[in-house]
């Protein structure tokens, strides 16, 4: 019998490439949260896949870019500090897209690193092969990477297949996480996740990245009934009218949104309740990141 096999993948790329959905994927349930909008996830996710020879802890980073501003800063950080310290680089790319400066900006930061790393072309559904194999030799002149793998992760297309060449590189290891543990995410901080999804969803262009949401409690009320209070931050009074809507229509529609997905989570009725509050310039205030859990 061999021996079990235990390590970190750690998932990078740019903005929208499909880092988390890809993440959801392997784990079967909504862990980190998905948008079309660039820089939905803020800080890093941990995810662990467990099988009977194998586990691997995989990292979901937020994308890496330019920093404009304080947390953008840490959102880099982050993700570049990991990529010497994991045992695998899964670099995922939008197949889709074609190659641009984005790209040779993260290609850069991997001339860095000694670890290994897959080119995982993500979004076959939407291109012809001819595109992929194109894009397939460009890439590989620009790096020598380990394994080149195409997936979907949203038709769940060659995602086993990218699982088993993940498991070839593992060293030997324990399994450190029970098999039945799917991330390292507190409770709280996967609702306020998932509220802040709606939002960002349901408010298109109007609010970009001037939100943040903080759970303050979950507590159950009665038996089989869940409170749940959050705020919603803004950066300003503009941003309050177009989070709570006419009426309050946009708020009830987030809340109703929300609701599903947090039932689901919780495996329980919940009472949501939401305020809206604003919070001036709160991208920028160290202070105002640690409230919201982006510790350095
Ligand atoms: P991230 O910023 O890299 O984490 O990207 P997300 O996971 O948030 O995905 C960005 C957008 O791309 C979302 O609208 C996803 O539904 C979409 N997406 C992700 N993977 C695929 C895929 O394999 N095919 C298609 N067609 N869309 C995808
Ligand atoms: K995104
Ligand atoms: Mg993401």
């Amino acid at each position: 019998m061999s021996s079990y096999k235990s390590g970190f993948a750690t998932i990078i790329g740019r903005p929208n490439v499909g880092k988390s959905t890809l993440l959801n994927t392997i784990l079967g349930q909504k862990i980190a949260i998905m948008s079309d909008k660039p820089q939905t996830t803020r800080n890093k996710i941990q995810g662990f896949f467990t099988t009977e020879n194998a586990q691997i802890i995989f990292i979901d980073t937020p994308g890496i870019h330019k920093p404009k501003h304080k947390l953008g800063e840490f959102m880099v950080t982050v993700a570049e500090r990991t990529l010497n310290e994991v045992d695998i680089v899964l670099y995922l790319v939008d197949a889709s897209a074609d190659f641009g400066g984005g790209e040779e900006f993260i290609i850069n930061q991997l001339e860095k690193i000694d670890t290994p790393v897959f080119l995982v072309l993500n979004k076959i559904d939407l291109v012809s092969r001819d595109k992929l194999l194109t894009l397939i030799s460009l890439y590989s002149g620009k790096y020598h990477f380990a394994e080149v793998i195409p997936i979907s992760a949203l038709a769940n297309d060659n995602v086993d297949q990218l699982i088993s060449v993940i498991e070839k590189y593992l060293p030997e290891g324990p399994q450190f996480y029970p098999a039945d543990m799917i991330t390292d995410q507190p409770e709280r901080a996967i609702i306020a996740e998932l509220i802040r999804e709606k939002v960002l969803h349901l408010t298109r262009e109007e609010i970009p990245h001037a939100v943040a949401v903080e759970v303050t409690e979950v507590k159950e009320r009665e038996r089989d009934l869940v409170y749940v209070g959050a705020i919603i931050y803004i950066e300003r009074d503009s941003q309050k009218g177009i989070i709570i809507g006419k009426k309050g229509s946009m708020l009830k529609e987030i809340g109703k949104l929300a609701r599903e997905d947090v039932e689901n989570l919780l495996g329980s009725k919940i009472f949501l309740e939401l305020w809206v509050k604003v919070q001036k310039d709160w991208r920028n205030r160290d202070v105002a990141l640690r409230n919201f859990g982006y510790d350095k």
